[in-house]
């Protein structure tokens, strides 16, 4: 059936001109699909046709859907091919069909949106240059025929043609120089798009994103909504840019706008936007917990480095390895390897790295456990108390325990004492504040061969109150 532009004005009232045209349940939106509208109106404009936005304009509708400006023709004078078309820069896009359309702020910002995401993706020059040459290709045989039947209209470039290029060449260039002329200057008229310091992804905790915009000032959040609310005005939550970094500690959406306090097309810019993860105790930002994340912490301890400020008391201490051995990792002091478990393996790394009070150079998976730099008494008993034995179930993710019993401070005691061959130390140290004797055995077979025979049968409490 033809639905003539006094059809479309009769929808006024409630509907396309009507005072509630904005709303959502009895304006425009209700009836008017308008992401295939801006893309319609979006081609249109990009051509510059001689018939603009009036005559040889087709709607369509699925029943029970919405209308549907489409399907789009008509581009026989256009692209700097005629007069009207000539020059790349101007046309009142507002006209006709599309006039109250644009008088919504909404409508507005989401053809600026779609235009913006549209030259990252397909309006650029490489796409446009591969489609005509694509098409270039086509018809290179049946050109010269063409222009043989019709020599009056015979190629001759143009402006925007590459210098030096001919007839038919010249032509092919001058459309490809045209596009590019149209599509500069359309981004003129707009706010650019915010520029981020990173694309996403992967990052440590305490990342530093920057952002950037060559005009207006940024808005932003970091839960993904967008910053500007519906009617252009800056939402509650929208932070505004300091130019500082935004540190990012969890997982974080970033939405970005930048806004101009002017009216018209420049108010807002389309939307930038990026998803980090943020995993927290990820020191090195690889994604994974590995025993480099806790050599990072340990390199921090005493210091206010709030990024490794773990459990938010304003310092990094201790407290701060056993929330992210205990409770991130969700494993124990000694799991040398980080595979959930204290076993024989992980007790013979601290042996074998064992250095005394004085020693440095070690680290997580050498046995140390307090970021002193040595693998002492104080370490290897903590891996002691800790012992687990293997996984009963051989997983290696982190955080499954298979506890069976209870080892008493006096049994540790009691098998350190046990485990005693070389003793090259008779210091003393404390195990829920008993005074307990610790030896330090050098044969690791030995000892690896006690705690196997013993503590993987009565195994180790998981509320040891060591530290
Ligand atoms: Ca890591
Ligand atoms: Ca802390
Ligand atoms: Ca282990
Ligand atoms: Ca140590």
């Amino acid at each position: 059936m033809r639905f003539s532009h006094e059809d479309w004005i009769s929808l006024k009232g409630e509907g396309h001109y009507g005072p509630n045209f904005t709303d959502p349940a009895v304006g425009y939106r209700a009836y008017l699909d308008t992401a295939v509208t801006i893309d319609h109106h979006i081609l249109r404009y990009l051509g510059k046709p001689i018939e603009q936005f009036s005559i040889s304009t087709y709607l369509h509708k699925d029943r029970g859907g919405k209308l549907k400006f489409g399907p789009i023709w008509d581009f026989d004078k256009a692209m700097g091919s005629d007069a009207f078309s000539a020059n790349p820069i101007g046309v009142d896009f507002r006209t006709f069909w599309f006039d109250q359309l644009f008088e919504d702020p909404d409508f507005e910002q989401q053809w600026i949106d779609r235009w913006q995401q549209l030259r990252t993706e397909l309006f650029t020059d490489e796409t446009f240059a591969d489609i005509i040459d694509g098409m270039v290709t086509q018809i290179a045989e049946a050109q010269t025929r063409n222009f043989a039947r019709w020599a009056e209209v015979s190629p001759v470039g143009g402006e925007f043609a590459e210098p030096g290029l001919t007839g038919w060449e010249a032509e092919v260039s001058h459309l490809k120089g045209w596009l590019t002329e149209r599509l500069e200057w359309t981004d003129s008229l707009l706010l650019q798009p915010v520029s981020l310091s990173a694309s996403g992804g992967v990052v440590h905790p305490g990342f530093e994103l920057m952002l950037s915009a060559a005009q207006g000032t940024i808005h932003y959040t970091l839960d993904g909504s967008d910053p500007r609310d519906p009617g252009g005005t800056i939402s509650a939550g929208a932070i505004q840019y300091t130019g500082q970094p935004v540190v990012l500690h969890r997982n974080t959406q970033v939405f970005a706008r930048s806004f101009q306090s002017v009216t018209g097309l420049d108010g807002w810019s389309g939307p930038s936007s990026a998803t980090f993860t943020v995993l927290p105790g990820d020191f090195n930002g690889n994604g994974l917990h590995d025993p480099d994340d806790i050599n990072r912490l340990f390199a921090k301890l005493g210091s206010h480095d709030l990024v490794f400020d773990l459990d938010d008391n304003g310092d990094v201490d201790q407290a701060d390895v056993d929330y992210l051995v205990q409770t991130i990792l969700d494993t124990r002091y000694g799991d040398t390897d980080l595979d959930g478990d204290v076993d024989t393996g992980d007790l013979t790394r601290a042996i074998i790295h064992f250095n005394g009070a004085d020693g440095s150079g070690k680290f997580w998976a050498d046995g140390e456990t307090d970021g002193d730099g040595d693998v002492d008494t104080q370490d290897l008993t903590r891996a002691i108390i800790n012992f687990t034995g293997a996984r009963a179930d051989g997983e290696s993710t982190l955080g499954r325990w298979v506890i069976t019993g209870k080892l008493s401070t006096r049994e540790v005691a009691s098998r350190m004492d046990d485990l005693s061959i070389t003793k090259r130390t008779a210091k003393r140290t404390t195990v829920n504040d008993q005074h307990v004797p610790l030896t330090i055995p050098t044969h690791a077979a030995h000892l690896t061969r006690v705690l196997a025979d013993g503590a993987t049968r009565k195994q180790v409490s998981t509320h040891t109150s060591f530290f």
